[in-house]
């Protein structure tokens, strides 16, 4: 083996696809192999996820993480200097141990996971191999099926509506490749749409989806729907998942969809969530109840269970919170984010844990992203199975699509296919 171990740390402040501050690092390792990797950072973060250090004060409006950066050229570089990166699981230790909070918030989970993802990098390149292919996974490696978001409401389209992503996956497509351009096809379709119905699909979210001015949650809806008819797909071809993102909506035990003038208790949301998955073809929904409701969770999975119901918010990436929602049945697949974790191998581990227990697996991007492209060799070499990134545009978001299609166009690796979605149904849409 070739000398892999660190002898160069480099971090430095750079920006994400909002404009905010974000963690950089490079690394050098004896054997002239470098690693580089930048850090997401989330809009609507919930409670449980690990903590972004921020400076505060007037720099970028308190944005700026020139502390964590130097924690990172700092204390950490110190720690690691000298490590092989082959060691990378006991390197997130060290550097989780050296933090000594469960949370990273000491010198921030931005700065602990710039090192465990560039270390990450610099080992695929030190081994000369596709960082997917250094990976372990669970189950053998595959080309995830996307979850496309087309339209956008919430934290991520200055609340057009109250729900945050309105989402395509395109579950009749044979191929990974075939199915973006399928997606991109209903997208402009709802572009199309959207202008008809008095929106303006100039207007771009946070996540290059359609940012959604209707009258309500479920015009989005409706409109998605026809998109996909204009677009020529049936229900059993191209089909809808929504991330509701309801932490943000929760007031007491009420939740307010604030667009419609609406407070409703959760057991009259989840009626009409419900409603919603029996007129629109729905395969998946993300926190459909704030993210510590543990009955409103179950009470969802079990009315929606012929659906993906998916946990972001609400497992936080959290190990802890995984193996409660398992052994409780609080949904059945898991939204897995490396930075609400802390470090690859952390987000590893949930990988593992979900995917033994039969949950499936939804690796996903941030609203606050960059051009860096590790999340798509992630999702592949764990087989995660599912990737959600944003939509068919804005180059953060086409950056992971762009190396899932180089990955497929090299023809080695299987398409996870519709078979990935948890509690498959048939969907169709029913005419009210
Ligand atoms: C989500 C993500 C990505 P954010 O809620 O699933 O869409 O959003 O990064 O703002 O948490
Ligand atoms: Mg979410």
């Amino acid at each position: 083996m070739t000398d892999d171990r660190i002898v160069r740390t480099h971090a430095w402040e750079a920006l994400d696809s909002r404009g905010r501050p974000t963690v950089a690092c490079s690394l050098t390792l004896a054997n002239g192999a470098r690693g580089r990797a930048v850090v997401p950072s989330g809009a609507s973060t919930g409670r449980h996820e690990a903590l972004e250090q921020r400076d505060g004060g007037a720099r970028y409006g308190g944005w700026g993480v020139s502390g964590a950066v130097n924690a990172v050229n700092g204390e950490y570089a110190e720690l690691i200097q000298g490590r092989r990166v082959s060691d990378r699981v006991d390197i997130d230790a060290a550097v989780e141990a050296h933090d000594g909070t469960q949370n990273l918030g000491r010198f921030g989970s931005n700065a602990a996971l710039a090192v465990s993802l560039a270390v990450t990098v610099a080992h695929a390149a030190s081994e000369n191999a596709p960082l997917w292919s250094t990976l372990r996974g669970p189950r053998r490696p595959s080309i995830p099926m996307p979850m496309v978001n087309i339209l956008s409401g919430g934290a991520h389209a200055g609340r057009a509506v109250d729900v945050q992503d309105f989402l395509a996956v395109p579950v009749g497509a044979s191929s990974f490749t075939e199915g973006i351009e399928q997606v991109s096809r209903v997208r402009a379709a709802c572009a199309r749409l959207l202008d008809e119905r008095g929106g303006w699909s100039a207007l771009v979210a946070d996540e290059g989806g359609l940012a959604a001015r209707l009258d309500s949650n479920e015009a989005v809806l409706a409109l998605l729907a026809d998109g996909i008819d204009a677009a020529g797909f049936g229900g059993d071809e191209m089909a809808i998942a929504l991330d509701i993102a309801a932490t943000q909506l929760v007031d007491g035990d009420a939740i307010v969809l604030a667009g419609e003038g609406d407070r409703l208790s959760v057991e009259e949301w989840i009626g009409v969530v419900a409603g919603w998955t029996q007129r629109y073809p729905i395969v998946s929904i993300e926190d459909v109840v704030g993210e510590d409701d543990w009955a409103g969770s179950r009470a969802v999975t079990a009315r929606l269970s012929h659906a993906q119901v998916l946990g972001d918010d609400h497992f936080a990436t959290n190990l802890e919170r995984v193996r409660r929602g398992i052994e409780e049945e609080s949904a059945n697949a898991v939204l897995v984010k490396v930075n609400q974790a802390g470090s690859v191998s952390r987000a590893e581990r949930v990988v593992f844990e979900a995917i033994g227990a039969g949950f499936e697996t939804v690796v996903s991007a941030r609203s606050g992203d960059t051009e860096d492209a590790w999340l798509a060799d992630l999702a592949v070499g764990w087989g995660a199975g599912q990737i959600k990134v944003g939509s068919t545009m804005r180059s953060e978001r086409t950056a992971k699509w762009n190396r899932l299609l180089e990955l497929e166009s090299e023809g080695d690796l299987p398409f996870a296919g519709r078979a990935a979605l948890a509690g498959q149904r048939q969907p169709t849409r029913v005419e009210n």
